[in-house]
């Protein structure tokens, strides 16, 4: 603990209140600083003329915050993933899992009496977490409401617990200065007038009148909002096709209408991209992307607001035999690679039937707590990632303003010119025993003589400076030999300036490229500012090597090593890739052939590509390209496909074979592409210098189980990407 740190951290701009607020965990400290909904604009535009300045005021909260915790409670807590003595599964989903009538789900209500709910005790949970908000499910897809509303029966007032859930968890969240927020669902497994019904639902359809549910469900989002002021909306259940974007616009309208601050996720409208979950283009509504049970791999386009949603165990709803709990190292890491890359992540609970958190969860949120008690400054607030891909971890970074007492647990000094802090996340000690940042072209803070600063452990600032160099183009930070925290160490660099880190250039064709008589190499970096150095001996780049200024021709092998330079100093990393000249396999004389290949059938249970030499086919035929059309009867067979390619130039041609199951492609008897083993639809590619004319052609697949396929495609000079056409088939 540091407290000095901590009160000195108060004094600071509003960019580290947020962080010196996030390190407070008494109830009492946040009653002192509620820093929402106080501090939130209330001005604010409605959706049709909000300028991006004032979305960004609206969303500034949110961006902030990080961590949240979503909440999946219902009436589907009682059965817990168990209908009638079988374990059904489904959790929240059970009335479609174990195809339940509504006219006997909806009767739960009755046994609803959760009398160990104490919403001050959840809200306690989250913010110990450092989680910023909580998003709880005002109305699943089972109908039921968590709050006593004017519009429906199906509803907490109608159970014996009668109390009002929302209001009370709203209450409580205002107290701890947690941030209400409420998920909706559009899909209404119960409702009367929500169309379409579940299959089994046999409730008359007549009079079902959807126009009339979506103004009931619009009056309950008015009634939620005047009553419990959430500020974000996070509806689901947008997919069924009665939901169009006509419908969730006027959603979307009407809830920024009623509350021009609240925050909308995409799931309003009809834009979100499957599980993946960002907004397709095409004018649709909603704040940010929802990204469910995964998160985006790195090169999301900068700018675009995301909140990875995902469960603790495997299930959203309490199922009592769901134990499949995450582990913190795992919990902890998926928080900080969704903050590396600029997104939200929001943890799910599911409280059991009697109102507690599972004790899984809460000794999962506590270990998530103390670890954020010491590095939640390097979650909060924070932005992606400056770097690519970092072998030993992941880094977060904030923006400091110029002035900025940065370091108040050392001695108060007033830094000039730091302008960010990197918070570089060490995962992995790596085994050199130093952490390398690539292409940072900033002066780190500690080398400047200010003080005797050198990078240091946010979760320990008095364990000393770590020394920090600058070679080449890489910052280095040596390591002790030992890391306090094995599951993320944080180390913070301040540097001078927002973040630049210069990449190797990129060198197309790529290592392994093949030619025949001339290639030419483009060498490239996105930033303008550099210019490109480049070898081809071998030998590290200098400023003494040869400039890129347009393709390079060459006529050898050649190993092609480049790196970027600014101001004559090395500003990147190294990169390289070697390129074969090749000898094209000469075209054989055939006097006559027939168009077609030879494809032979074959009986058997295969697990990979058989050696056909040994087997007997059971039928024998010519077909006009390689395909499953030549497949025998039954399930578990295998084809081996046999002729002549007509290759219509001389050069270097890629092949692609697709295959479910595995494959091989041999040219003029040598093997260009092993897509061998038993496996799903799966594409493998293959290159090999061809002289124009014909060449042997043969392709072996086989099929055990589930779908069966096979193309062949194939590219080169003067052929774009294509299957392979009958045309260049004989035999
Ligand atoms: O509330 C939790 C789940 O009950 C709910 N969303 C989380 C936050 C959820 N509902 N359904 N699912 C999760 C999985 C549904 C996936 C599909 Fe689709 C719906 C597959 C096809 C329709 C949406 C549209 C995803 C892919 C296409």
């Amino acid at each position: 603990m540091t407290p000095c740190r901590r009160h000195a951290a108060r004094d600071l701009a509003p960019v580290l209140l947020l962080a010196s607020i996030a390190a407070a965990t008494s109830a009492s400290r946040a009653q002192e600083e509620p820093w929402w909904p106080a501090d939130l604009p209330r001005r604010v535009a409605t959706p049709l003329d909000e300028s991006p300045a004032e979305r960004d005021d609206r969303m500034a909260w949110w961006r902030e915050a990080r961590f949240g915790m979503f909440i999946h409670w219902g009436l589907y807590a009682i059965p817990s993933g168990t209908w009638k003595g079988k374990r059904t599964g489904g959790a929240e989903w059970i009335l479609n899992a174990a195809r339940i009538h509504p006219d006997e789900y909806m009767p739960l209500r009755e046994q609803f009496d959760p009398v160990e709910f104490d919403p001050t005790q959840w809200a306690m949970i989250a913010r110990n977490a450092g989680m910023k908000y909580l998003v709880i499910t005002s109305k699943h897809h089972d109908g039921f409401c968590l709050w006593p509303s004017e519009f429906t029966d199906f509803d907490v007032d109608s159970t014996p617990f009668r109390r009002d859930v929302l209001g009370e968890l709203a209450e409580a969240c205002r107290r701890e200065g947690v941030v209400l927020c409420f998920y909706h669902s559009i899909m209404d497994w119960t409702h009367p007038d929500y169309l379409p019904r579940r299959a089994w639902d046999d409730r008359p359809t007549e009079g079902a009148d959807f126009e009339r549910y979506v103004s009931t469900m619009h009056s309950q989002v008015k009634e939620l909002i005047d009553r419990y002021r959430p500020a974000v909306l996070w509806f689901d259940g947008e997919w069924e096709d009665t939901w169009t974007h006509a419908r969730g616009a006027a959603t979307y309208d009407l809830v920024r209408t009623a509350d021009p601050a609240i925050i909308v996720n995409n799931r309003v409208d009809v834009g979100r991209e499957g599980m993946a979950g960002l907004t397709r283009a095409g004018g649709f509504r909603g704040d940010f992307g929802t990204p469910e049970q995964e998160i985006p791999p790195t090169g999301l386009p900068s700018g675009v607001d995301w909140e990875t949603c995902m469960t603790m165990n495997r299930s959203w709803g309490h199922q009592s035999f769901d134990l499949e709990f995450k582990s913190v190292e795992d919990l902890i890491r998926k928080l900080v690679d969704i903050a590396s890359k600029g997104g939200n992540f929001l943890l799910n609970v599911g409280p059991d039937a009697r109102g507690n958190f599972p004790p899984e969860s809460i000794a999962r949120l506590a270990a998530i707590g103390r670890w954020m008690d010491l590095n939640g400054e390097s979650i909060h607030g924070t932005r992606a990632s400056c770097f690519g891909d970092l072998p030993w971890g992941r880094c977060t970074r904030r923006s400091l303003p110029r002035g900025t007492d940065l370091d108040p647990p050392h001695d108060f000094h007033v830094v000039e010119v730091a302008d960010e802090r990197l918070y570089l996340h060490v995962f992995e000690r790596p085994a050199s025993g130093e952490l390398r940042l690539t292409g940072l072209m900033n002066m780190p803070i500690a080398m400047q003589g200010v003080g005797d600063r050198g990078a240091y452990f946010l979760a320990d600032p008095g364990a000393g400076a770590l020394p920090v160099r600058r070679e080449g183009a890489d910052v280095v930070i040596t390591l002790p030999s030992t890391l306090p925290d094995p599951i993320d160490t944080v180390v913070v660099l301040d540097i001078e300036g927002e973040a630049v880190v210069v990449g190797p250039p990129a060198i197309a064709p790529g290592d392994g490229a093949i030619f025949v008589d001339e290639l030419a190499v483009e060498i490239t970096s996105p930033s303008d500012e550099v210019e490109i150095r480049y070898t081809l001996d071998g030998s590290a780049p200098t400023m003494a090597s040869q400039r890129v200024e347009g393709a390079i021709r060459l006529t050898d092998s050649a190993t092609i090593l480049a790196a970027c330079f600014l101001n004559r100093a090395p500003a990147s990393g190294v990169s390289r890739a070697s390129v074969t000249r090749v000898v094209p396999k000469p075209a054989i004389a055939v006097l006559t052939s027939q168009p077609g290949l030879v494809a032979s059938a074959y009986h058997g249970t295969f697990r990979q590509v058989p050696d056909f030499a040994t087997l007997a086919p059971v039928s024998e035929q010519v077909v006009e390209r390689v395909g499953v059309a030549a497949r025998p009867r039954g399930d578990e067979y295998a084809l081996r496909f046999r002729g002549l390619l007509e290759v219509p130039a001389t050069g270097v041609w890629e092949f692609r074979l697709t295959s479910d199951d595995g494959s091989r492609l041999l040219i003029d008897g040598e093997l260009v592409i092993d897509n061998d083993g038993l496996h799903s639809a799966t594409e493998r590619t293959g290159r090999i210098a061809l002289e124009k004319g014909l060449h042997r052609l043969e392709v072996g697949f086989f099929e055990a189980s589930g779908q069966d396929d096979v193309v062949l495609e194939w590219s080169g000079p003067g052929v774009e990407r294509q299957a392979v056409p009958a045309s260049a088939c004989s035999h």
